[in-house]
């Protein structure tokens, strides 16, 4: 049966709309497994400056929908441009993901008067890009980093599996951990209306680091900021729409969806299904939430891990995805035959 294009679907889905089927999008649907997008890399000489040329920006975070049956784009970029343009150096070595300069705690005060937005004045452009080309049926999405994730990279220096730097900072040097949260507060309020402004449907906030935080740190550091982002950015934007991503949230999932606002929460792959049912309220949206490496193995086993997912929230809203970024060697003809089944197409 071929449905009439519907306008929007997924930013209908996040404002609390039902559907038959689950819009869908793919975290980090551009990237590494698609050949296209290994090209343009290779003749931008470097991540960061991909992230900071509109044509290039614009024409990679096109590149999935172009393949696939994709309900969304988003936003070609990073959440490390954001200390970037708070005047912390970054960069991306090849290989060995991103890599700051080291934090100055004696930097915090000229930091928080900073106004990240002239620096990223070329993001904004991609998006405006991107809004303009296209179809109007496709929701487009802007995003940023949550401020503890944000912080982890800033006082690390680097990913983690532990994230031990930060958490050791946080509690060790409270007044200076509670400026720099301040400050990536502030920067992403701004960041996100200005996504807005200029063309954005929906943003999603990426928690991605939620995790490994005890019970008071996760109310400190993850819904008190993400709260503060979510009002900052609805006084401005009113009613905008939000998706949480407190990857790794686990048991204070429910209280972060009713604490921080959001519209609608992302789901990692460790979350049991059955959990939206018993602990959030009906018209909150759930994304999510299927393995990245049941892509990579594709088959039977990731078609019936899928039905599962749809079939479990079919009852509220949600937006398919995966429980976390897709992987440089996903093949694209499993990337393909998953699309084409959440989308009955
Ligand atoms: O080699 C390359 O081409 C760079 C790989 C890459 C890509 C494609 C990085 C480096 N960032 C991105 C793009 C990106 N990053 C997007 C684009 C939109 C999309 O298609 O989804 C988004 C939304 C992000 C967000 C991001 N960056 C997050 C949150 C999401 C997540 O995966 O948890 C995080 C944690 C980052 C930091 C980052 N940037 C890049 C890497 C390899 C990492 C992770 C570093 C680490 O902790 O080890």
């Amino acid at each position: 049966m071929t449905e009439i294009a519907e306008p929007k679907k997924l930013l209908r889905t996040v404002l609390g709309e039902v559907q038959k089927r689950p819009p869908i999008w793919i975290m980090r649907q551009a990237g590494r497994y698609l050949p296209e997008y290994l090209e343009v890399r290779s003749k931008a000489n470097g991540f960061l400056n991909l992230c900071y040329t509109p044509e290039l920006a614009a024409k990679v975070t096109l590149q999935p929908l172009q393949r696939f049956n994709l309900d969304a784009a988003i936003l070609f970029s990073d959440i490390l441009v954001v200390p970037d343009a708070l005047g912390q150096k970054v960069a991306f070595e090849q290989g060995e993901g991103p890599v700051l300069a080291a934090l100055d705690v004696k930097e915090l005060p000229a930091m928080a008067e900073k106004n990240v937005l002239p620096h990223l004045a070329p993001v904004l452009e991609t998006v405006a890009r991107v809004r303009e080309a296209l179809e109007p049926e496709k929701t487009l999405i802007g995003f940023c980093g949550a401020p503890w994730t944000v912080a982890t990279y800033m006082i690390g220096q680097r990913g983690s599996p532990d994230q031990a730097a930060a958490r050791l900072f946080a509690l060790r040097e409270p007044d200076a951990f509670s400026a720099l949260m301040d400050i990536l507060v502030e920067a992403s309020v701004d960041y996100l209306v200005a996504q807005f402004e200029a063309g954005v449907d929906v943003v999603q906030i990426f928690e991605s680091w939620a995790l490994n935080l005890d019970e008071a740190a996760f109310q400190d550091r993850v819904i008190g900021p993400n709260k503060r982002i979510v009002d900052g950015v609805r006084a401005r934007v009113p009613n905008a729409p939000i998706i949480g991503f407190p990857r790794g949230a686990a048991g204070m999932t429910a209280r972060y969806v009713e604490e921080t606002g959001v519209n609608m929460v992302g789901l990692d792959y460790s979350m049991p299904v059955g959990f939206a049912d018993k602990f959030l309220a009906p018209n909150i949206g759930v994304q999510g939430n299927l393995d990245p490496l049941r892509v990579v193995a594709g088959g039977s086993q990731m078609i019936e891990s899928a039905e599962g997912i749809i079939s479990a929230f079919a009852k509220r809203p949600h937006v398919f995805n995966l429980g976390h970024g897709i992987v440089p060697q996903t093949p694209i003809e499993h990337v393909e035959q998953l699309v084409n089944f959440v989308t009955e197409s």
